[in-house]
C-alpha cells in the first residue's frame, strides 16, 4: 500500500484497527519481526507520552505508529535515535511543504504548538540493544483537541495542510532510512545534527529547562555531538543536558 523505495524501513506494515499503544505491540512482537517492520494502528486506546503521559489518540484522526528497529549499538547510543526521527518527521513534513520545526529532544511543532511526539523505548540484555521501539504520534485531523491540551496542540488540518497519511509515512520511512543508515552503519551523526540545528525551534532562545519539578531559565546554545542539549545558565555557565527526563517550556 505504501509502495516504499526503501531498502528496509516501512518495508513490512502491520496495520492494526485498534491497539492500546502501538509501543506496546511493538515490544510484544519486537523480538519476533525483522528490523524496520512498522505497526500502524487507525486508534489507540492508551496511547502513551514519556515518563506515564498519555497520549490522545483515541481516533483515527492521525498518524499513530511504531518502528521496530534492530541497531547492533550499545544501549547507550539509542537515544540518538530520537533525534534521528525528529529529524526524520521535519524532513518529510518540509518534503511535502509543511514547516514544522523541533523542540529538543522529541517534539514537533508548528506555529509554536505541538503537532507530533517521539517516544523511544528500548529492549536491551548484556549491554547489548534488541530493538528500539520509535513510537510517533503526528496530529493530522484534529480539530477539536481535550481540554487540557487545547492551548498547546495542533494538527495539519488545523494548521491548513490537508496531506495524506500515506504520504507523510511514505516520506519518512524514505527520510529515517537515509538518516538511520547513516548513523548506524558509518557513525555519521552530522546529516542528523544538521537538520536538528537548521530545524530547531529553541537554538538561540530562551526556554525553562523543567527537571524534577524544578524549573530553571536558560538559553539554548546549541545540541552536540552526543545529542545533547547546551544551554547557558543565568550565572553565565554552560550546561549540557541529556534528553532522559527533561522537558523544554517557551518563555
Ligand atoms: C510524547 O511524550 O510526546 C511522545 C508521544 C508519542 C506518541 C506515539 S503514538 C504511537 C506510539 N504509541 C504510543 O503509545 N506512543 C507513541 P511527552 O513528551 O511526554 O508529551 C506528552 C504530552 O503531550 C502530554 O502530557 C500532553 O500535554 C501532550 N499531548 C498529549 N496528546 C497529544 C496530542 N495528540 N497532540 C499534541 N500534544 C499531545
Amino acid at each position: 500500500a505504501y509502495n516504499l523505495p526503501t531498502e528496509f524501513i516501512g518495508k513490512k506494515v502491520i496495520h492494526l484497527d485498534t491497539v492500546g499503544s502501538t509501543n506496546d505491540y511493538a515490544k510484544e512482537i519486537g523480538n519476533k519481526v525483522s528490523g524496520g517492520t512498522l505497526i500502524i494502528s487507525e486508534q489507540q486506546t492508551k496511547g502513551k507520552g514519556r515518563l506515564g503521559r498519555v497520549w490522545k489518540s483515541k481516533s483515527g484522526d492521525g498518524i499513530w505508529m511504531s518502528l521496530i528497529i534492530k541497531p547492533k549499538i550499545e544501549p547507550y547510543k539509542a537515544p540518538f535515535l530520537t533525534l534521528v526521527a525528529g529529524a526524520s518527521v521535519v524532513k518529510a513534513l518540509s518534503n511535502l511543504g509543511v514547516e514544522a520545526s523541533i523542540k529538543w529532544p522529541n517534539d514537533i511543532i508548528v506555529h509554536n504548538k505541538k503537532i507530533c511526539g517521539i517516544l523511544t523505548e528500548l529492549s536491551a540484555e548484556m549491554e547489548r540493544v534488541n530493538y528500539v521501539v520509535i513510537g510517533i504520534g503526528i496530529n493530522i485531523k484534529t480539530i477539536d483537541f481535550p481540554d487540557e491540551i487545547k492551548e498547546k496542540a495542533t494538527s495539519l488540518y488545523k494548521e491548513g495542510y490537508k496531506l495524506s497519511r500515506v504520504d507523510i509515512v511514505r516520506q519518512f520511512c524514505i527520510e529515517f532510512e537515509k538518516l538511520y543508515k547513516g548513523y548506524i552503519l558509518d557513525g555519521n551523526k552530522q546529516d542528523t545534527l544538521e537538520l536538528c540545528r537548521k530545524y530547531s525551534a529553541i537554538i538561540g532562545k530562551q526556554v525553562y529547562v523543567i527537571k524534577n519539578n524544578k524549573r530553571e531559565l536558560v538559553k539554548c546554545i546549541d545540541i552536540n555531538e552526543n545529542g545533547n542539549l547546551i544551554v547557558k545558565e543565568k550565572n553565565g555557565e554552560i550546561q549540557e543536558i541529556m534528553s532522559g527526563e527533561v522537558s523544554i517550556r517557551g518563555v
